[in-house]
């Protein structure tokens, strides 16, 4: 038994009271074993981010000695925690979970922790006023999405041409850390420049197809807009799809910009319809791989591990779009 382990039997048997205040050392712990049998609980797969991602895992799998049982709840935060009760009733020894919604998932956390099962959450994290890292999970393993945010407003500000931005704004999977935080980041840099105004802002879902048909609303009530800021790639590349269809020039007299990093993105960019991309890396199974191996061997893992993101615009795309996804 490590520390930890010791601990954490101690806070369970004789402190059942004070579990919730006991932070690390109230953590289920990590046996060190030859193999580990992994819950990775995915949220859809309707985008090359999310399939890129599912893809890491299992490619990880292999060299960190993973059984993998892997689901994906096709979009509903529900199944997503039906998929983990599941998981644990399978025995998982660990859990590695990306919320598709901030609050709705909280009940998995809880579950799997009352299960003894340790959990990281990836790519998207959970309400803090509810679960904390440290305490109710081990810690989430993603980007900062307000600096992505705030990265797409700076070089808006830099690169619009215009007197006046008339900004629409196409918002990711609403209660979702990343949608919240990416709108947090740019609208309070815009707050702050009189010329640039959000004149609607609408989820899209994080889907391409909603986010061309939301676009198309939004363009006949505003057919002066002239930014289009997306939360992510596949809502940009809809939103592009939309405002052709409607006659209009992306690139040319509307600056679309977004985040992620895909294939397709890049690619827009390439062709001058697109002006920026801040990325947001799916490739997260090598790191859930090191992260769990170190909290095994009973290191304290930092709340939050924070993934570097690249800007990708005219200067880079066509360097990077060989690693693009
Ligand atoms: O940007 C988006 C995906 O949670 C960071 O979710 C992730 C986001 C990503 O559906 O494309």
């Amino acid at each position: 038994m490590n520390r930890r382990t010791i601990l954490g039997t101690v806070a369970a048997v004789g402190f059942g009271m004070i579990t919730s205040v006991a932070g690390a050392d109230g953590l289920p712990a990590l046996e060190k074993k030859e193999r580990y049998k992994v819950g990775f609980a995915q949220m859809e797969s309707n985008n090359p981010w999310r399939i890129a991602e599912t893809k890491s895992f299992h490619d990880t799998a292999e060299s960190c000695n993973w059984d993998l049982v892997a689901t994906d709840a096709a979009g509903s935060a529900a199944k997503q925690v039906s998929d983990v009760d599941s998981m644990i009733a399978q025995g998982i020894d660990v859990l590695f979970l990306p919320p598709r919604e901030e609050k709705p998932l909280i009940p998995a956390v809880m579950k799997a922790r009352a299960a003894g099962i340790p959990t990281f959450l990836v790519d998207r994290s959970v309400d803090s006023n509810v679960a904390q890292a440290g305490e109710h999970y081990v810690s989430f393993l993603g980007s900062d999405f307000i600096w992505q945010g705030q990265q797409v407003a700076e070089w808006t500000l830099e690169n619009f041409k215009g007197e006046k931005g008339i900004i629409v704004e196409l918002e990711g999977t609403t209660g979702s850390s990343p949608a919240n935080d990416r709108r947090k980041g740019f609208d309070d840099v815009m707050a702050q420049h009189d010329n640039m105004e959000i004149v609607a802002s609408q989820s899209g879902d994080f889907a391409r197809d909603l986010g061309r048909q939301v676009m198309e609303t939004l363009l006949q009530a505003h057919p002066d807009v002239n930014i289009v800021y997306a939360h992510n790639d596949e809502m940009a590349i809809g939103a592009i799809q939309a405002l052709e269809l409607a006659g209009r020039k992306p690139g040319e007299d509307v600056l679309v910009v977004s985040i992620d990093g895909t294939r397709d993105a890049l690619q827009a960019i390439i062709d001058g319809k697109m002006g920026v991309t801040v990325e947001s890396s799916p490739f997260f199974g090598p790191l859930a791989c090191e992260v769990m191996n170190r909290y095994a061997e009973g290191e304290e893992i930092e709340p939050w591990v924070q993934v570097k993101d690249r800007i990708f615009t005219a200067d880079n795309a066509a360097e990077f779009i060989d690693e693009a996804y």
